[in-house]
């Protein structure tokens, strides 16, 4: 069974790959499962049957068999569960796997996303060149303890798995911005994440979705 995932008809990022069907097509490359991709315009994603697949309304979402699911970090790890390569064998390894999956998530992620939404929503007001400093340095802090863990490893932990590539993808939202070269084995780390085969098909995949759309 072919799985199913729904990604932007035209990505705002403008095929960047920031949105976050990039981290579900990644994880399907990396376990050498093929795919089909529904594209959705931001009008259907609130219609009621996107809705029936995403309370939420957005994407991306996951549908294989009789199975259907939203939040990018719960779809990357059924890719990983079902699918050799993203997690490894032994149960320790594996649970400390999964807990990175949970640091990229919820303990990377909010801070760096705060920051992408005041630079987006937030431009205008009074507030937002004494505020952004403060977001800003949020994420250093967490950029600093990371860098300090990681060291001098290719890895979070040993050999890649679903929580590099999920934190690769949350560091990758700070492209185009100064902060991660602060950290130069963290900007060493994201590289290393994008120079991997997979990372690359599936950045190539959402890019032609975008050069499509601009060009119809
Ligand atoms: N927690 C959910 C998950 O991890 O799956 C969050 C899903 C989510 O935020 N989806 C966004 C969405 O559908 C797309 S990825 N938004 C439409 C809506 O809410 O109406 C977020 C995103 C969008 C755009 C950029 N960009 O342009 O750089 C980056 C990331």
């Amino acid at each position: 069974m072919i799985p199913v995932i729904t990604a932007f008809e035209k990505s705002p990022d403008r095929g960047r790959g920031q949105a976050r069907d990039m981290r579900v097509r990644w994880a399907l490359e990396e376990v050498g499962q093929s795919y089909d991709v529904r594209l959705v315009s931001f009008s259907e994603m609130k219609e009621a049957a996107h809705r029936a697949l995403h309370p939420f309304g957005q994407i991306p979402t996951y549908e294989e068999g009789g199975l259907a699911l939203f939040e990018s970090g719960a779809i990357v790890l059924h890719i990983a569960e079902r699918h050799g390569g993203l997690l490894p064998d032994d149960a320790h390894g594996r649970a400390r796997a999964i807990t990175w999956i949970f640091a990229a998530l919820n303990t990377l992620e909010p801070p760096i996303v705060d920051r992408a939404i005041a630079m987006l929503v937030e431009r205008g007001e009074t507030w937002y060149e004494q505020r952004l400093p403060v977001v800003e340095d949020r994420i250093r802090v967490r950029l600093a303890e990371l860098s300090s863990r990681l060291g001098n490893s290719d890895w979070l932990d040993g050999a890649f798995s679903a929580g590099d590539l999920l934190m690769v993808t949350v560091l990758r939202r700070l492209n185009g911005s100064d902060i991660l070269h602060e950290y130069p084995n963290l900007s060493a780390y994201v590289a290393r994440g994008e120079a991997r085969p997979a990372f690359r098909r599936a950045f190539d995949a959402q890019l032609a979705v975008f050069a499509a759309a601009s060009t119809s």
